[in-house]
């Protein structure tokens, strides 16, 4: 297994052409013995005997001849970012000069590391866990305040001392329960079990809430998939561009304008939108239009908040109708529409409007925009209450992990109501344990944990 290897391996940690300064960076038992030979710092002296992360200022030579003027650091096992010996090279950032100082170091032993392979080596070091691992990709690619600050959070262990702790809880359940079977006199059994229901209940209550709040943190991490429908020429694609700020969209008087679904991402008030215009619905027997309002629908399913979008200044049609008839409002903001050439606050059809939110506003004058953006916003986190200090759950992998050790404490716990035996509840309490394991990388399978590293970027 790569992990596994004693390679010492090297990549350009810095995307390449786009800075003053770009890092070659190595890692492994060779890196300092590598770079040393090349590398001259100033006032003589060499790499090897420099102390561990002293930056040293010198040039890096090939062939007699100096190659760049760097700054270089060596950072001694275990106190480096993969736990192994770790040198890093500040290069001027020319991709010319990190492709020629990259080439050196392999001519000198080192390998070139594959995606994510600087982090899988923490990982696998113990340096990290697997949901730290995860966050160091996250904010690599974090495209909001709000993403930034749940990554973070992942990045120092708040998520892994949670699932630690449930983990720690749990092993005491496990040891109560093997203390009854090895000592079956029934008081003693019975004390326990008011115990092991406690513990129990408490582990089943924080699993619930870290399974609740799953979306939420997916939705930082990820953005909100906002569509935007509603029947032509009310307004959708002048409201993706108010909402970007730019004329994005094509916007004409002639309904059915918008034939294909327009997706852009924007981010408002902090959070990271994943907006898509669609095609405005209605009954239709082109073929061109059809097409684009089965995009449509599919577009309002799959999102996690829908912009049903009204126009004030007219009466409600039938096409409106239905689109209201069949919107949950659980999913669904309407929003009123063209204000400005509206006669009164809102239309005689409001009181229609029943048992959703509403914003009225100008995607036009930009009047109630703001109303709009506060909504979308606390849609998507309930600002009652704060970015979870003790750490969210924040993808797909770690919601289903918790889910199955939700399941498992659940059956636990109905298994001690109904007295079944002590085996069996130990059996739902393994099962628990593994899947918390999953979701901090114990017990993960190989194939799993390539898959997530390999989506990291080289260097990472
Ligand atoms: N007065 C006024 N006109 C608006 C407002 N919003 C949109 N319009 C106008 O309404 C017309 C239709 O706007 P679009 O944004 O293209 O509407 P749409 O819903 O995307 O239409 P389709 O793509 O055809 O489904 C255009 O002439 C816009 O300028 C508004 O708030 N006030
Ligand atoms: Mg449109």
């Amino acid at each position: 297994m790569k992990w596994k290897s004693e390679d010492t391996i090297a990549a350009i940690a810095t995307p390449v052409g786009m800075g003053g300064v770009g890092i070659v960076r190595l890692s492994g038992s060779g890196a300092v013995a590598i770079v040393d030979p090349v590398f001259f710092p100033d006032g003589g002296g060499s790499l090897a005997e420099a102390e561990s992360h002293r930056l040293l200022h010198g040039w890096i030579y090939k062939d007699e001849a100096p190659l760049d003027e760097v700054l270089v650091v060596a950072m001694r096992a275990p106190r480096s970012y993969t736990t192994e010996d770790v040198v890093e090279i500040h290069c001027h950032g020319a991709p010319l000069v990190l492709n020629s100082v990259l080439d050196l170091v392999v001519a000198g032993g080192a390998r070139l590391a594959e995606p994510g392979e600087f982090t899988m080596r923490a990982f696998f070091n113990g340096r990290i866990d697997l949901t730290q691992a995860e966050a160091v990709g996250d904010i690599v690619r974090a495209r909001s305040e709000a993403g930034l600050r749940v990554s973070v959070n992942q990045l120092r262990g708040k998520l892994y001392e949670a699932i630690t702790g449930l983990k720690g809880d749990l092993q005491r359940v496990a040891a109560l329960l093997a203390a009854g079977i090895d000592f079956p006199e029934e008081d003693i059994v019975f004390a326990h079990r008011e115990e092991i229901a406690n513990w129990l209940g408490g582990v089943q209550a924080r699993l619930s809430e870290l399974v609740a709040e799953a979306d939420r943190g997916r939705i930082m991490r990820d953005g909100l998939g906002v569509a935007i429908v509603g029947r032509p020429n009310v307004g959708k694609s002048s409201l993706l561009n108010a909402l970007l700020g730019e004329a994005r969209a094509i916007v004409t008087e002639i309904p059915g304008t918008t034939r294909d679904t327009v997706e852009e991402g924007a981010v408002v008030g902090g959070v990271l939108l994943r907006l898509t215009d669609t095609a405005g619905i209605r009954h239709s027997d082109e073929r061109v239009e059809q097409e684009g309002i089965t995009r449509s629908r599919h577009a309002q399913q799959e999102a996690d908040l829908v912009l049903l979008v009204l126009d004030g200044s007219e009466p409600l049609s039938g096409d409106d109708e239905t689109l209201l008839t069949t919107a949950g409002p659980e999913r669904t903001l309407v929003v009123v529409n063209k204000r400005d050439l509206m006669p009164a606050a809102l239309p005689g059809w409001a009181e229609r409007l029943a048992g959703f939110s509403h914003v009225v506003l100008s995607a036009l004058t930009r009047e109630g925009m703001d109303g709009l953006e506060q909504s979308i916003r606390s849609w998507a986190f309930d600002e009652q209450r704060p970015i979870a200090e003790h750490g969210m759950i924040t993808n797909l992998r770690q919601k289903h992990a918790a889910q199955n050790a939700l399941d498992a404490v659940q059956a636990a716990t109905a298994a001690l109501d109904i007295g079944t035996g002590d085996e069996l509840l130990a059996i739902d309490l393994q099962r628990a344990l593994a899947a918390l394991g999953d979701i901090v990388g114990e017990t993960t399978a190989d194939d799993l944990l390539e898959r997530i590293f390999a989506e990291f970027c080289i260097g990472k």
